[in-house]
């Protein structure tokens, strides 16, 4: 996809690859975190901008969040066109009026002129430093989790409870790896054995999970968490992206026994169906390669009753 050197956009693709061929993802460069008592990033109405493509699996955790914790009329959003173009995610000619930035790396260069490195999206935008917070989808939804919660009209839900932190992040740290990562390893590896290695872990992972979801209705019981959302991003992906253009072709979600009345029971949760674009998850997936030609398929009904409580 290419990426900035010293402010410049360069097409040439930084190889994402180690010694195996395995595929291997870049940390994000902006940390910071807004909380509610930060001097820095203070948690304020109207300062913060998310610049996203709703196909993009860490993308659309941000937007999922903004939507379950109401957060709409507190933080404003850009949306870039699904699929990528020569110089990577890109808002077209129309360029997007926050920051009348044409492509996701004019956002990059806004916040530091000479930034090297590749522009992923979702980026968490201060309006009022003038300056990427953070670019890391994880620490992003950390932070409309909680850290907004002060301001009118938030919604209350907490799902990282402290009780079930431990549970969570050991949740995460399997799920991260060997799904929501663990299909980009599938798809993206550059040798036999290392995509057959993420094969294995990807569905060993998805019968572990399936087997927990018979005895309870989410991951860490019977209350929605984190780790349950961090799912949702890939699950609603799975059938219509990665199966076929990652090659995680063991099974088709919708042949699980328990994961796939699951995956339908959080997309019925209110507000969710509306986040969840499937244009848009063509589009990243098979439109941003040419020729370009988005599958008519598979149809996939998220409506069907659940039968996991109600
Ligand atoms: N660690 C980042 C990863 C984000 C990411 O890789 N986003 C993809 C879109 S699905 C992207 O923007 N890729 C562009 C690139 O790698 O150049 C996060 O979770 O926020």
């Amino acid at each position: 996809m290419g990426q900035l050197v010293n402010g410049q956009w360069s097409t040439e693709d930084q190889r994402r690859v180690g010694s195996k061929g395995e595929f291997v993802r870049p940390d994000s460069p902006f940390r910071s975190r807004i909380s509610s008592s930060s001097n820095e990033y203070a948690a304020e109405s109207g300062r913060y901008h998310l610049f996203v493509n709703a196909g993009c699996p860490w993308a659309y955790r941000t937007l999922l969040y903004r939507k379950l914790k109401s957060l709409e009329q507190h933080i404003s959003i850009s949306l870039t066109r699904s699929a990528a173009g020569t110089e990577g995610w890109t808002f077209g000619q129309e360029r997007e009026p926050l920051l009348n930035a044409q492509h996701i790396h004019d956002v990059y260069t806004a916040a530091e002129g000479s930034f090297t490195g590749r522009c992923t999206v979702p980026v968490l935008w201060d309006k009022t430093r003038q300056t990427i917070v953070n670019n890391e989808s994880a620490e992003i939804i950390r932070m409309l989790n909680s850290a907004f919660d002060v301001l009118p009209g938030v919604a209350t839900a907490d799902y990282y409870p402290e009780s079930l932190r431990e549970e969570i992040d050991e949740l995460n740290e399997l799920i991260y790896r060997t799904v929501n990562n663990g299909v980009y390893r599938c798809g993206f590896a550059q040798t036999q054995t290392a995509y057959e290695k993420a094969y294995d872990e990807l569905f060993d992972t998805l019968d572990l999970l399936d087997h927990r979801l018979s005895g309870q209705r989410y991951l860490c019981g019977e209350s929605v968490t984190e780790a349950d959302w961090r799912l949702f991003a890939t699950l609603i992906r799975f059938d219509m992206a990665y199966y076929g253009q990652f090659r995680c072709n063991r099974n088709m979600l919708q042949e699980f026994t328990h994961l796939w009345p699951y995956t339908r029971d959080l997309y019925q949760h209110p507000g969710v169906a509306e986040t969840v674009d499937f244009d848009a998850i063509k589009g990243i997936y098979f439109g941003s390669r040419p020729p370009g030609i988005v599958p008519k398929g598979p149809q996939i009904d998220f409506q069907e009753p659940h039968q996991r409580g109600s």
